[in-house]
């Protein structure tokens, strides 16, 4: 049994709704419990100019290892008709792991923490909502972090 953060983002075909079929997908999962939900944010594109995204981080518990779970994120983004075109690009769901208990990996596939959340307000702003305490293997805390990033950009949305 693990605890895993998870970041969910869209910013194409009605993100807001694109967020509510991505956590139902989670909550039926048989192999995962969905455990807290943070608010939804508004977020300036980072990378090429593309609509702005909606945001939101998820606490999950789960008897998946990792790379079962990045595999079940995958599947979850195909259902959600994923077309990867552009780096960086506009998606309808892009679902990352941020941190899978106090792991740290580098796979080909998977890469734990999230090797770009330390930086990004999109990914900080929503874990704060859920674990503003919580210590990533490097011993900084999120609020941390997110103390040492510029907020610009980021708007709370009216949906949680
Ligand atoms: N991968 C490695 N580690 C992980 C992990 N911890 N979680 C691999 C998920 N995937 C991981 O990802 C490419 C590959 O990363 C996967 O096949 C997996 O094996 P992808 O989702 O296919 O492609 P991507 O999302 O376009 O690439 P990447 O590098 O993950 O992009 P990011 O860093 O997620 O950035 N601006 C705002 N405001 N909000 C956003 O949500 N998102 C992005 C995407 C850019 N700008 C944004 C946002
Ligand atoms: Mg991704």
């Amino acid at each position: 049994m693990a605890i895993a953060y998870i970041a969910l983002g869209s910013n194409l075909d009605d993100p807001q709704q694109q967020l509510d079929r991505a956590l139902a997908s989670l909550a039926n999962h048989p192999k995962i419990a969905l455990l807290a939900v943070s608010a939804r944010y508004q977020t300036a594109p980072i990378g090429p100019q593309q609509p702005d995204f909606i945001n939101a981080a998820a606490q999950l518990r789960t008897t998946l290892e990792p790379e079962e779970l990045l595999d079940t994120l995958q599947a979850i983004e195909q259902q959600q008709n994923r077309i990867r075109t552009v780096h960086w690009g506009p998606r309808t769901l892009d679902l990352d792991i941020l941190l899978y208990d106090n792991l740290t990996l580098d796979t080909a596939r998977l890469t734990l923490p999230h090797p770009r959340m330390h930086e990004r307000a999109f990914v900080l702003v929503p874990l704060s909502d859920i674990a503003a305490d919580l210590s990533l293997p490097n011993g900084q805390t999120v609020r941390q972090l997110l103390a040492n990033c510029s907020q610009q950009g980021i708007v709370k949305t009216d949906r949680d």
